[in-house]
């Protein structure tokens, strides 16, 4: 492992995080802020129900992806944060009592690791994490070493502070026109902690560089595919949590304190954990380091824009924190984890990725993040959520192949292939705006099971797998991925003959709903005919998965069986069960629970099943607003209904029941077409409409272009 030199910047850095910390601090004011620091951690907070969720959800917290049906994992970063936690009356376990410590430790495991090994079974060899510079370089290596293949490029747009994004575009002949073959993106860091998100990705464009030519599979997929690799797409951010975590590890490690150790332990990982990225003040661009400089009482961490929720799928929906708190929220607004920034896109980071996805037939999308052990699949809604034109979102039209897809992966790296809302909802993450504008599928990896950024080793295995998985790992997803990339039974075909030389492009122009309203959005690729006359161009669907009809089901009329049950009450912290005997089965049941003050009480509802309550449904919602639970196809028996005193002082409480029928509505949904033009020296000889569906071939007859040309 490399160890960063500790020049005067770094000391200085180190001023300003101590000023942070301590507004003044004298010799003897510093060790003892020191003494008495907040130490960031890692807690796991038990959520037995799912109003529990909602209630944790609600106080802006900094939630990790990594949560089962009873816990949410969850990143403390200072004393507010756990008096939030301890005020709202949850009970958790530390898993990480100190991550300045963990960061020690991570650093001591990965030296010893480059110690032992000579080169890791990683593709590029390596035994650390790569700083910015090195993933700069690599790419720019890549190219020089395998000039026919991989072609670096940059992105439309430098970053906040004013750097060059890069990515690498690798293919058979990639100096060349792609002319017709479809792209594989995939995507690294968006979130700033997430190294690991970063390595697979880099680690991929060197396997499939360095395979080529060697492994058939791979050399044959890479004549029929490019594939767009942008390792790190918060370039900013990434920077920050690189070197503040490599330098907090050297800080904690006494002996290489700059400061001779007496300044060791600080209050704050510094940037370590930063997630968004460097915009600190909404739509202005201020002055390049401005973002480093800018350490708040929680290490950075509230500054930036969640890049996760700047798309513009659905942009502005649950899941993602808007500009003012909402009421009852103890983060929420700009410092909150999840901030979705002022509008959709507005963010150079999501633009850049939404210029190279829209410019392409991007039939396959991963974007790569940390931690949980998961494939996610759109929506990132739950399917009974009312979307922003009043009805169900409903699952994607593509559930069946993206569910599919996302076991055949799974299978090479043992994640679980699960809907991106089973854990909590979002909107504004990349595959919901990229699927949904696009057709081309689109997922969120989870890679690793425990930690942001876990020692080396984790990476070596995650990329290559490991036990049973051994052989797989995420390169073996990433290659399946890549298959269904040239998989024409899922996209479409145009093919036809032209004049050689010709400009082909498909546009479509379109709104893009957000939550709140829509924008005006577009894709627009072109293929240049080849010398031989004809083409064939692998594209999306020409209609978007958005506006397809999709089925939900909506409650008819009346309630059929309805019961109103009077409570008396309640002890705070205690709880009191009704019961009601539902005589046949319920398209839905639904059960609301009112009280006479304006304070908190949550219910949970449980079907009685022999001797065993199973929870069916739970709502906890914020102080003052009344609880509601729906039952989806409630079979007929008992149900349980649990008013719980949160922190009431209701005198008597109130439970209501009522069983429905739905009926089954189906959408109008819209057929949408391409427009395609047939260009030479930027004029338009020809345009003509064209429909094409998922596995559809079109055979176009282009002869009008070339009686203009
Ligand atoms: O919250 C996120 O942006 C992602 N998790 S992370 O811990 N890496 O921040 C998950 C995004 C996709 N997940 C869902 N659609 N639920
Ligand atoms: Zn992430």
């Amino acid at each position: 492992m490399r160890l960063p030199a500790l020049a005067a910047a770094t000391t200085a850095t180190l001023a300003l995080a101590l000023g942070a910390l301590s507004p003044a601090p004298s010799a003897t004011g510093t060790a003892a802020s020191a003494a008495t620091a907040f130490a960031p951690r890692l807690v796991t907070v038990d959520t037995p129900t799912g109003a529990h969720k909602d209630k944790l959800t609600a106080l802006g917290l900094d939630l990790t992806e990594h949560a089962g049906h009873d816990y949410v994992e969850v990143v403390l970063h200072t004393p507010a944060d756990l008096a939030a936690l301890v005020a709202g009356g949850f009970s958790f376990d530390v898993r990480i009592p100190d991550l300045v410590r963990r960061g020690v430790e991570v650093a001591e495991i990965n030296e010893a690791y480059a110690a032992r090994v000579a080169r890791s079974p990683l593709p590029s060899g390596r035994d650390t994490y790569r700083t910015l510079a090195d993933y700069e370089a690599d790419m720019a290596q890549l190219e020089r070493d395998h000039r026919r293949i991989v072609k670096r490029f940059a992105l439309k747009r430098p970053s906040l502070d004013g750097r060059t994004i890069y990515g690498v575009e690798i293919g058979e002949d990639v100096r060349r026109p792609a002319s017709g073959r479809p792209t594989f993106v995939l995507l690294g860091v968006h979130h700033a902690r997430e190294w690991p998100s970063g390595e697979n990705a880099m680690e991929f464009a060197v396997d499939l560089a360095t395979s080529y030519g060697k492994d058939r599979r791979i050399t044959r997929m890479l004549k029929q595919a490019r594939v767009v690799v942008v390792p790190v797409v918060n370039v900013d951010g990434f920077d920050l949590s690189r070197t503040d975590g490599e330098y907090v590890d050297l800080r904690a490690l006494n002996d290489a304190d700059p400061l001779d150790g007496s300044l060791s332990i600080l209050g704050t990982p510094g940037h370590a954990y930063k997630r968004k990225n460097c915009r600190v003040l909404d739509g202005v661009d201020t002055p390049d380091g401005t973002c480093r400089a800018s350490l708040t009482s929680n290490g950075g961490f509230g500054i930036g824009v969640d890049l996760n929720r700047n798309y513009g799928g659905f942009w502005g929906g649950p899941g993602a924190a808007a500009t003012t708190p909402d009421v009852g929220n103890v983060e929420a607004g700009v410092l909150d984890p999840t901030y979705r920034g002022p509008a959709a896109f507005s963010e150079p980071e999501t633009q850049n990725i939404q210029d190279l996805v829209r410019g392409r037939q991007v039939t396959m999308l991963i974007s790569n993040h940390t931690f949980g052990n998961l494939i996610l699949r759109p929506n990132g809604v739950n399917p009974s959520t009312l979307g922003p034109d009043g009805k169900p979102v409903g699952d994607a039209p593509d559930e069946k192949a993206l569910k599919r897809l996302g076991a055949a992966m799974a299978a090479n790296n043992g994640y679980a292939n699960i809907h991106g809302w089973q854990l909590y909802d979002t909107t504004g993450t990349t595959e919901d705006w990229s699927y949904n504008a696009t057709g081309g599928f689109g997922y969120t990896f989870e890679i690793g099971p425990d930690e942001f950024h876990p020692p080396f080793p984790d990476v070596v295995d995650q990329y290559g797998g490991t036990g049973k998985y051994a052989g797989g790992g995420n390169r073996g997803a990433y290659l399946v991925a890549l298959q269904h990339t040239i998989d024409t039974a899922h996209h479409g075909v145009l093919r036809g003959s032209a004049p050689a030389g010709t400009v082909l492009r498909l546009r479509k122009e379109f709104r893009s709903p957000t939550w709140e309203s829509a924008y005006d959005d577009f894709v627009d690729s072109t293929i240049t005919v080849p010398r031989s006359g004809r083409f064939r161009w692998v594209v999306n669907p020409s209609t978007r998965p958005v506006v397809q009809p999709r089925t939900y089901d909506q409650v008819s009329g009346e309630p059929w069986f309805a019961r109103s049950i009077e409570g008396s009450f309640t002890a705070p912290g205690s709880s009191t069960d009704h019961e009601v005997r539902l005589p046949r089965d319920a398209d839905v049941l639904r059960v609301g629970l009112t009280w006479p003050t304006p304070d908190d009480m949550d219910l949970t509802v449980y079907r009685r099943e022999g001797d065993r309550l199973m929870e069916v449904g739970s709502s906890g919602n914020l102080p003052g607003t009344a609880e509601s639970v729906e039952v989806p196809d409630a079979r007929a028996g008992t149900y349980v209904l649990r008013a719980t005193n949160y922190a009431s002082v209701a005198p008597s409480h109130e439970v209501t029941v009522g069983a429905f029928d739905t009926v089954t509505r189906t959408t109008a949904g819209k057929r949408e077409v391409y427009t395609l033009t047939c260009e030479r020296g930027g004029k338009v000889l020809h345009r003509t409409r064209v429909f094409v569906a998922r596995g559809q071939v079109r055979d176009l007859d282009l002869r009008a272009c070339r009686r203009a040309g």
